[in-house]
């Protein structure tokens, strides 16, 4: 494999443990001793930095939030002088006011590493030509994806922010092999391709790489149907470096997430408790590498479990779910909880219905769910309604929700070439 890391990437669990608790100790004194915020967080909590003996007395640190690294938003978290950076990016702002972050020389290049793993992970080689469908700007996924292209030597394409369109014919003049992006958009570009004339299947296009948003593992298959494609996912979020946290490898048993940048927890989101392997819970992060903005015990909000045990590949770092979802997306709908998620796993089971879906929530007496769905050919009603009323009862049984169900013809909802927004909860 062309960017593979054996040593790294192998390492056994007793030295990389070593390692992070080396690494854990130098960064959570590094924060205390140059930001000013972790400095007056720790003494408040009444910990010194020489109190982290072993790995696990990272409980005894407090939580970082994003509403405090917002409160101190946009350089008031910097570990160094600003003239020490030389990038930021920033998150999309979607909940809020956008987190940003900088980033050292050095910052970059570990950012390009763990890039390069997680491609090289999922096949990339220098022989590939790479096509990078995202915008190129302060959102981190086209950088992230461009820096761990280049250090594996790949043929970058950066298309960026072009129209879908010419995003198809780039990839057949090219003949693109490989892709990188948000897997909804995956999915929308490969319907433009159908629309002018050209089956998805019939370009060069063999691998991809998809991130950004919670894609289930049925809308995994569809992608690699329609594309004829291997489809891994990789996670990541700005606060950390972007994309390159995790990534699944080629047995497509969960993601490899690299712990010698980043260490992880499991808690539980209600009570801020650990939780063990295998139990499900909020993601917490911290970094291990970061010079230009540290951040130690990261709430990410995303929903997973850790696993151990050894992987087929023969990787030692930590595997995790898929993310099911953010804990501020789970839905309440009349007591029960729910995930966007669930909804598409049913949804794209149904081959008469396309991808692009949308969930509305009103309370009129009680709460109502309405979920709106393409079909993927003109309907008449009566296809439409028998269509609806099979999906009903298939949500019903997952769900143990009623929801009413709408069949629309094709390309009757909004598209997005960001992340995609399912639903609109009009309870709020
Ligand atoms: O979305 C970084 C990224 C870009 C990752 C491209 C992968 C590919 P943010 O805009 O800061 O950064 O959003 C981070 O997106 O906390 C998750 O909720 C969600 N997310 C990221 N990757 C995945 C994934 C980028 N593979 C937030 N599966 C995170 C599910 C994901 N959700």
């Amino acid at each position: 494999m062309p960017f593979f890391d054996e040593k790294i990437e192998k390492m056994p669990r007793n030295k990389l443990n070593e390692l992070k608790l080396q690494r854990l100790k130098k960064i959570v004194s590094y924060a205390y001793e140059n930001v000013a915020f972790y400095r007056k967080k720790f003494k408040d909590a009444g910990i010194e930095p020489d109190s982290i003996k072993k790995l696990e007395d990272i409980e005894k640190l407090p939580f970082t939030t994003k509403d405090e690294l917002r409160q101190n938003m946009p350089f008031g978290m910097l570990a160094l002088p600003l003239e020490n950076c030389i990038e930021l990016h920033a998150s999309s702002g979607t909940t809020g006011t956008p987190v940003t972050v900088c980033y050292t020389k050095h910052d970059i290049e570990i950012w390009a590493n763990v890039m390069a793993r997680c491609l090289s992970m999922a096949g990339l080689t220098k022989k590939d030509i790479f096509q990078i469908p995202i915008p190129y700007g302060t959102f981190t996924g086209a950088f992230g994806f461009h820096y761990g292209g280049q250090l594996v030597g790949a043929m970058i394409v950066p298309s960026g922010k072009t129209d879908s369109q010419r995003q198809i014919q780039l990839m057949q003049y090219y003949r693109t092999t490989f892709m990188a992006g948000i897997a909804s958009y995956a999915i929308h570009l490969g319907q433009v391709a159908m629309k002018i004339g050209i089956e998805p299947s019939n370009l060069n296009v063999r691998n991809g790489i998809f991130g950004a948003e919670t894609f289930t593992m049925e809308m995994k298959k569809r992608l690699a149907r329609m594309w004829d494609m291997d489809v891994h996912d990789i996670y990541g979020l700005t606060e950390m470096c972007g994309p390159g946290v995790s990534a699944d490898c080629d047995a497509h048993d969960g993601l490899h997430l690299w712990e010698d940048h980043f260490l992880p927890e499991i808690i539980d989101p209600k009570t801020g408790d650990t939780l063990g392997k295998e139990e499900e819970g909020e993601l917490v992060l911290t970094t291990l590498t970061k010079e230009g903005m540290p951040i130690i015990r990261y709430r990410t909000r995303d929903i997973t479990f850790l696993y151990d045990g050894e992987c087929e590949c023969g990787r030692t770092h930590v595997r995790h779910a898929p993310i099911k979802g953010r804990s501020d997306d789970m839905i309440i709908v009349k007591g029960t909880n729910l995930f966007p998620g669930q909804i598409e796993d049913v949804i794209m089971k149904n081959e008469h219905i396309s991808e692009n879906w949308l969930m509305i929530i009103e309370r009129n007496d009680m709460d109502e769910i309405t979920v709106k769905v393409e079909a993927k050919k003109k309907v008449s009603n009566e296809e439409a309604k028998k269509i609806a009323m099979d999906l009903q009862q298939k949500l019903r049984i997952a769900t143990t929700l009623r929801m009413n169900v709408e069949v629309l013809q094709p390309d009757s909802l909004p598209k997005h070439e960001g992340k995609a927004k399912r639903v609109i909860d009009k309870r709020k």
